[in-house]
């Protein structure tokens, strides 16, 4: 099929992908949003439409306890490779379990849930190596994108900050790295790791609605801690933004605010969340994106032509994850315009069924149903741009 859609290797750059099959046999629990199985239908996408004769595969290793242990505190490390599956903290009374926030619904301790870590980070780990001897220059890692992670703690779904420990290495071999996060949560643990160092701008765009959308942090004006001796100051950005937001709305902030940021910071290289749970119809999320708007925030950051990583995240309508980030492949080994010329699904893509529409590009109300209706308004919109603008002030490199 790579024949049949003229799929081949894109003209002077590399593009390598980085996959642990043995992630998808991981289960939360059946009740849990978060889906390996996502990453089956995922590569299901990649692999019908011909895409692997376009890059560099590479079965990603589980990443080392020494090499987790660059981010991650030792004792909360210890207790996540130890710490028995479904295991009840005694009623009532504090136990090591709550002290890492593990083994609550959203964080559960299930059956090779180290393995699973392990992997993950395992898969960011190969990428940023990859991207830091420009073997690769576009590494996509959708095991990834893990990005609540605290040192010493689990938040929502997420245990290893793989994303902080790909930037710790890119950090090696580059002077400034921007991080850019599109899932619909905001980016909280990658946000806080770097909150003290002016080699890392992070921005985080997200649904803002404290008191009832996780995790309620990432205010407009939450931009780090402030002070004189602090130079990561103002290098924390947040896009708070409302139920309802379309592609052309999403796509003219996110260009314009990676636009200026990109002339303010200079990075070197780029690490980015492309978290699919922003797309219209997804379980949890409250957006109206379609995969072309979603992957045009990812078409746009290739075109700055910076070392790029691509890491998953949310996501949680598994049908639609995987033609996100199976589109976004598409658009790192530059044959996006041809499968968008012919989107249909190739009938021998396994679990085809599972797609429910033929297209790989869907319209809107073919994924959503009803749209939801948009609260966000220009003047809002603007306001953002304005505050963003002003704090890029502090940033000239
Ligand atoms: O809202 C919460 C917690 C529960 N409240 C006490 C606060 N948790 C959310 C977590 C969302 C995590 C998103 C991760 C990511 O950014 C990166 C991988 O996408 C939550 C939700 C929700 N609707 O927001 N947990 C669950 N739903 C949940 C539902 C069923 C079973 C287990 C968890
Ligand atoms: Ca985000
Ligand atoms: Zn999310």
């Amino acid at each position: 099929s790579a024949y049949q859609y003229g799929i081949h290797r894109p003209k002077g750059y590399t593009v390598s992908n980085h996959y642990n099959p043995e992630m998808e046999k991981h289960h939360f629990g059946p009740t849990h949003p978060m889906k390996p199985w996502r990453l089956t239908l995922a590569k299901s996408l990649i692999t019908a439409f011909g895409m692997p004769a376009a890059m560099d595969s590479y079965h990603a290793r589980a990443a080392t306890h020494d090499e987790l242990s660059n981010f991650h505190a030792a004792d909360y490390l210890e207790y996540l490779a130890t710490a028995a599956p479904q295991q009840k903290p005694p009623d009532g009374s504090e136990s090591t379990d709550n002290k890492f926030n593990l083994a609550n619904p959203d964080c559960p301790l299930f059956d090779g849930l180290y393995n699973y870590c392990s992997m993950s980070a395992g898969g960011s780990l190969d990428a940023a190596r990859k991207i830091c001897t420009q073997a690769s220059q576009i590494a996509c890692c959708w095991g990834g994108g893990l990005h609540h992670a605290k040192k010493a703690e689990a938040s929502g779904f997420c245990y290893i900050n793989d994303i902080v420990l790909a930037i710790l290495e890119l950090l090696r071999c580059y002077k400034r790295v921007l991080y850019l996060d599109i899932d619909i949560h905001h980016g909280d643990g990658v946000e806080e790791a770097f909150f003290s160092t002016d080699r890392v701008m992070t921005i985080s765009f997200h649904k803002y609605h404290p008191e009832t959308f996780f995790p309620g942090t990432g205010g407009l004006s939450d931009n780090g801690p402030k002070s004189e001796s602090n130079p990561g100051s103002h290098h924390a950005i947040n896009v708070p933004l409302n139920d309802g937001i379309t592609d052309d709305q999403y796509g003219e902030m996110f260009k314009t605010i990676v636009r200026k940021a990109v002339d303010s910071f200079q990075p070197e290289a780029i690490a980015m969340q492309c978290g699919a749970d922003s797309l219209g119809g997804d379980r949890l999320g409250k957006f109206n994106l379609q995969v072309t708007g979603h992957a045009g925030c990812v078409e746009f950051v290739k075109k700055l032509r910076l070392p790029l990583i691509l890491f998953g995240g949310g996501g949680y309508t598994p049908r639609n994850v995987a033609r996100a980030w199976a589109f976004e492949t598409s658009i790192a080994i530059d044959c996006h315009r041809k499968i968008a010329e012919n989107p249909r699904i190739p009938d021998h893509a396994p679990w085809r069924a599972e797609f429910r529409q033929e297209s790989l590009l869907p319209s809107l109300e073919e994924i959503l149903g009803e749209p939801k209706s948009n609260k966000n308004t220009k003047k809002r919109m603007d306001e953002i741009i304005m505050h963003i603008t002003e704090q890029l002030r502090f940033v000239n490199k």
